[in-house]
């Protein structure tokens, strides 16, 4: 059985309502660096390192007064180093921690690097705020595992992701310009990010809107 102070914890986990989906792009100056033949491999250790791009959707699912959980989806990443391009998807979390008047955030993702699992942790990056919009000296990185460590210093820009004309809000002028969007079948009307442009992603755009902010 279940204690009473569980059970109310869930019930208010599940209440709360998801805030919009933030999209964050990663910044120029991103890079990863993939170290190669660590201990206990006993060929001599390089790396390899890279630019890195793509973007990846935060949004808050829970919030305390000492805390704001952020899921991240859509992780779709590519680096370029010295042997071509790397992708990684995955997912995870992103956590922020208010203690008395410091801040705190911690990124943690799982992804998948060259068909391999990998969880990625790191933090805190400067400049936080509620909700984050920006993400700048974002350190992260690997266990080490398989003789190989994944190292990511990331920065990021977000935005609404129903915020289609820019201003910062999302309201009615979004809509239209998202059946705009819909009509014309651009793929940034594509919200569910399944290839396809259809009465799912206008079930998505409508649930943005009601999410604010
Ligand atoms: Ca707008
Ligand atoms: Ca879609």
């Amino acid at each position: 059985m279940l204690a009473p102070v569980a059970l109310a914890a869930m019930a208010a986990a599940a209440s709360f309502p998801p805030g919009p989906t933030i999209v964050h792009e990663l910044t120029p100056t991103s890079r990863y660096t993939l170290h190669m033949c660590l201990p206990p491999c006993a060929c001599p250790t390089y790396s390899l390192n890279g630019p890195i791009a793509g973007a990846m959707r935060l949004r808050l699912v829970e919030q305390t007064p000492i805390s704001s959980r952020y899921q991240v989806a859509a992780v779709h990443w590519r680096a370029t180093v010295q042997t071509g391009p790397i992708d990684m998807t995955g997912d995870g979390e992103y956590l922020i921690r208010y203690v008395g008047p410091a801040v705190f955030d911690q990124m943690t993702l799982d992804l998948t690097i060259q068909d391999l699992p990998w969880t990625v942790t790191g933090g805190p990056s400067s400049g936080i705020g509620e909700p984050p919009l920006a993400l700048t000296a974002l350190a992260m990185e690997s266990p080490v595992a398989y003789c190989r460590q994944h190292v990511f210093s990331i920065g990021t820009r977000g935005h609404y992701l129903a915020d289609l004309n820019a201003d910062g809000t999302i309201d009615f002028g979004d809509f239209l310009e998202f059946l705009n969007l819909y009509n014309a079948g651009d793929r940034r009307a594509d919200f569910n990010l399944d290839g396809a442009i259809d009465f799912n992603d206008l079930l998505e755009m409508l649930n943005e809107m009601n999410a604010g902010p």
